[in-house]
């Protein structure tokens, strides 16, 4: 293998600091993948499954205090605080260091250091980006080699000057006291210690391909977003490609996956699938966006994931996936809530202690198998619609952004921004429930914009004034919508059916950014026309689809308070665009108001 001096000499300092027992560069081979996976098998870290039925599959438990991301130990590290920004946790570079160097200082003792050369988009494309992670895991190690292009091939690319990305992992002792992941930006640099979770410590992913390349993409003028890619090919073969942002948990993967509904088969559609987390855009020589997704496998939540809501998901997991905190069930094979199979008569739950259906804890509160956040992390390959174009060095051009959060109240299933400034506004004010993706309280509706508030490695008020720049940049900016597949009734049932339905909703969108169809102008933007909604072989009452679309101005006015707020904290950091558009979206609110009729689908004006 090359060892090229910066990068040895890296290694060495790195090293010195986490006194490992051996350094093990990864050549990303085969027979190295068999050797770790026995190591793995030995000391625990990976359990075997049934090889008949789950053939190259293994199940990993984490630690009970380390199943999600944790936030508040997350941190951007910029010599100014301003530059972080109110929404992320700041820490000086100079104390970040000091304080995770303490930690790390010989917590690799007797153990191995892993060096994981990997490169997150295609090799030799010019918007990859390389990076090294050192980590004493050999689960990060295996799971890198399904998300990442991970070895030689990456290293070699570097070049003896190359500049990548310095990645340092420890799981430590696990102590979430002395857990940080921290960011630095000013040094192409991410420390993770005292975790084992996935987004904590795949530090290609968020860390690597959001959190550090977010700041690189606004200086160097490109877009690094929480995004899937989805093609939709017609029968006569043109395909249109969606990036779309929902939240943590929030349908990324079924939307990337998404297979027809009955009634829209003779409609001879077929969906390819480039892209589950993680977009990256730039501007091409046609004046469009183009998209690619820089990883090269899935790391999905598994709860609800079964043959109806999402059968392309299944098939990915069914070989050579690694499983982590899920159920396993006395045959060897894995379980979790809403999986395709009624709940098995007795399990080990994900914490490793014996499960049956109907078990309570000692508060009477049900006790699930599978954590809420357990995920599979799964081949790109395995992917029975897979798009081949997912490899293409520049990407795919993208015909419409979708925004879209959980909001069982408020946001309407669609509706279309006015323009791009007003899409961005769009984005910006955009809100969801939380999930069980990162510590916090499951339910409470917080703002995450662009669904990158985790993610954002800036000040957010300069990402929103990036996101307007490039609006200027591209010739033609794709059409940006808003989706809530999530709306409840009274009773708290979901109110459209979702999943492979939501191809009906995408459907619409592809026919408004081809300037096909028109649509009907709300205060809030443009909705659909009901008679431009194919419902063939679908039968959502009329009364729930009034609902799916009413906008209540009261609501949407209480709402602009809280947007309001959010925006705030940024004081004059904030452009004067996003603050123009609140007032363009309090005033049109405001107007339908105090003219009620206004507010009717049928008296709104047709644009
Ligand atoms: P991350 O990997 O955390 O970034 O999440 P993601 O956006 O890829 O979320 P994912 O697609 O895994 O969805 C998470 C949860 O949302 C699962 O429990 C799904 O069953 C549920 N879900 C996804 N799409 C829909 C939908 O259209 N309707 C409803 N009701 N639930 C959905
Ligand atoms: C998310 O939480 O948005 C994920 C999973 O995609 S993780 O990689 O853990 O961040
Ligand atoms: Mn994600």
């Amino acid at each position: 293998m090359i060892k090229y001096a910066h990068v040895e000499k890296w290694v060495k300092e790195m090293a010195a600091m986490c006194q490992p027992d051996h350094i093990h560069w990864c050549d990303g081979s085969e027979a190295e993948k068999a050797e770790l996976t026995k190591q793995a098998l030995k000391t625990g870290e990976l359990m075997e499954l049934n090889d008949k039925k789950l053939p190259g599959c293994f199940l990993h438990r984490t630690a009970l205090n380390d199943v999600a991301r944790t936030e508040n130990l997350t941190f951007i590290c910029t010599s100014f605080q301003g530059d972080a920004g109110p929404t992320n946790n700041w820490m000086n570079p100079r104390e970040a260091y000091a304080k995770a160097g303490a930690i790390f200082k010989g917590a690799m003792k007797g153990r191995t250091m892993y060096v994981v050369p990997f490169c997150m988009g295609p090799v030799g494309s010019p918007f990859s980006k390389i990076g090294v992670e050192l980590t004493d895991s050999i689960y990060v190690v295996l799971n890198m080699r399904i998300m990442t292009r991970v070895g030689e091939e990456p290293l070699d690319a570097l070049g003896p000057n190359g500049e990548f990305t310095r990645c340092l992992h420890s799981k430590a002792d696990l102590d979430i006291n002395r857990r940080l992941i921290l960011h630095f930006p000013e040094d192409n640099t991410v420390w993770s210690v005292g975790s084992g979770y996935g987004g904590n410590v795949l530090l290609g992913k968020k860390s690597l391909a959001l959190r550090i390349s977010s700041v690189m993409a606004q200086r160097e003028k490109w877009m690094a977003e929480h995004m899937l890619i989805l093609g939709v090919e017609e029968p006569n073969g043109h395909i249109q490609y969606i990036a779309a942002a929902f939240p943590s948990a929030c349908g990324k993967t079924n939307l990337a996956m998404l297979i027809p509904p009955d009634g829209l088969k003779s409609k001879g559609y077929r969906i390819w699938c480039v892209g589950d987390d993680i977009a990256w855009m730039h501007l091409e020589t046609d004046g469009r966006l183009w998209g690619l997704n820089p990883e090269t496998g899935f790391f999905g939540v598994a709860p609800g994931t079964n043959c109806k809501t999402n059968p392309n998901a299944m098939a990915t997991v069914a070989h050579d996936t690694i499983f982590t905190n899920v159920a396993l069930r006395p045959d060897g094979t894995v379980w979790w809530e809403g999986h395709d199979d009624a709940a098995p008569k007795k399990a080990i739950d994900w914490t490793g202690k014996p499960w049956r259906p109907g078990l309570k804890d000692s508060n009477g509160q049900p006790v699930k198998a599978a954590h809420p956040n357990s995920r599979f992390t799964a081949p790109f390959l395995n992917c029975p619609i897979h798009s081949h174009r997912h490899k293409h060095h520049r990407g795919l051009p993208i015909s419409a952004i979708v925004f879209g959060g959980r909001r069982a109240r408020l946001a309407p299933l669609v509706y279309q921004a006015f323009d791009w400034n007003h899409g961005v506004f769009v984005g910006a004010s955009m809100a969801s429930e939380r999930t069980a993706a990162q510590y916090g309280k499951v339910g409470e509706v917080r703002r995450d914009p662009m669904a990158m508030i985790p993610f954002c490695g800036y000040n957010m008020a300069d990402y929103f004034g990036h996101w307007l720049d490039m609006g200027q940049r591209v010739k033609s900016p794709p059409p940006i919508f808003h989706v809530n597949w999530f709306r409840q009734d009274d009773d708290g049932n979901y109110l459209w059916p979702g999943f492979g339905e939501n191809l009906r909703i995408i459907e619409w969108i592809l026919a408004r950014s081809r300037g096909e169809i028109g649509a009907v102008e709300t205060p809030l933007g443009l909705v659909p026309r009901l008679e431009d909604l194919d419902m063939s072989g679908l039968d959502v009452p009329a009364k729930a689809m009034n609902e799916l679309f009413s906008i209540d101005a009261d609501a949407w006015l209480a709402e602009t308070e809280d947007i309001a707020a959010f925006f705030d904290q940024f004081g004059t950091r904030m452009p004067r665009e996003m603050h123009a558009q609140l007032a363009a979206l309090r005033k049109r609110m405001t107007a339908v108001k105090e003219k009620p009729a206004a507010q009717t689908r049928a008296a709104a004006k047709k644009k």
